[in-house]
């Protein structure tokens, strides 16, 4: 008896040079993905940080790992404590580290070990504009993006602004490996469009994992 199958097939697509979709690749774990993220939240809970220009981001974040990005009006850092708890951030749950890893594996890049883990939180209307991940002390290891909950509009572009971006919807379970030339992308999100994911609500999450030290 063949037993059906609940989650529709990962599959993978190289877009481009350096970067990698592997679609539905994070649904298989997706309960344990989010009791974790439960579990980080309710000791380092999501917070809309302060850009150095004074602008108040519309995604909340939160992180996980030995080192959290953070922005003040001091600036775009990586810290080991909460800044909001004056705590060290919660520890990368095992199957986040195994995820991060496999899927850059898949995408070449081995021995994928990331020490921060950034959680950014979509609620309907919330955008990220253009940018670059700089904040980081080696370019040669790659980002792995998972999203979760609802879909988003995504658009990544080239090494300087110039470069009209390319547009992709990443779903729920969808994981992108940026490595390469890849790696300094400008990147951004579009303003979330409302809806309803069956196991997340009215919300995208993505988690970023990073080699930041
Ligand atoms: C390409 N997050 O946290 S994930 C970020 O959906 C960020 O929340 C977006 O950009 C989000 O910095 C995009 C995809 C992504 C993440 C990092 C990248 C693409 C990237 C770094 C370099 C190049
Ligand atoms: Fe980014």
């Amino acid at each position: 008896m063949q037993r059906a199958l609940a989650f529709s097939m990962p599959s993978e697509e190289r877009l481009g040079d350096g970067v990698m979709l592997l679609r539905h690749f994070a649904t298989a774990r997706q309960s344990q993905l989010i009791a974790e993220l439960d579990l980080i939240v309710s000791a380092a809970p999501f917070r809309n940080m302060e850009t150095p220009g004074g602008f108040r981001m519309s995604v909340a974040m939160t992180n996980c790992g030995a080192a959290g990005w953070v922005t003040d009006r001091r600036g775009y850092r990586y810290e080991a404590h909460d800044p909001a708890t004056g705590l060290p951030w919660p520890p990368m749950p095992a199957v986040f580290a195994a995820l991060a890893l496999e899927a850059a594996a898949r995408a070449g890049f081995d021995g994928f070990t990331p020490d921060s883990c950034l959680i950014n939180r979509y609620a309907p209307g919330a955008s990220l504009s253009p940018h670059q991940d700089r904040n980081e002390r080696d370019f040669s290891q790659p980002i792995v993006s998972v999203s979760l909950g609802l879909p988003a509009l995504f658009l990544f572009g080239g090494p300087t602004r110039a470069e009209r971006p390319r547009r992709l919807t990443l779903e729920h379970g969808d994981v992108v490996v940026w490595g390469g030339p890849a790696r300094l992308a400008f990147h951004g999100v579009a303003k979330l469009a409302d809806g309803a994911h069956t196991l997340v609500g009215r919300l995208r999450y993505n988690l970023t994992f990073r080699k930041a030290l």
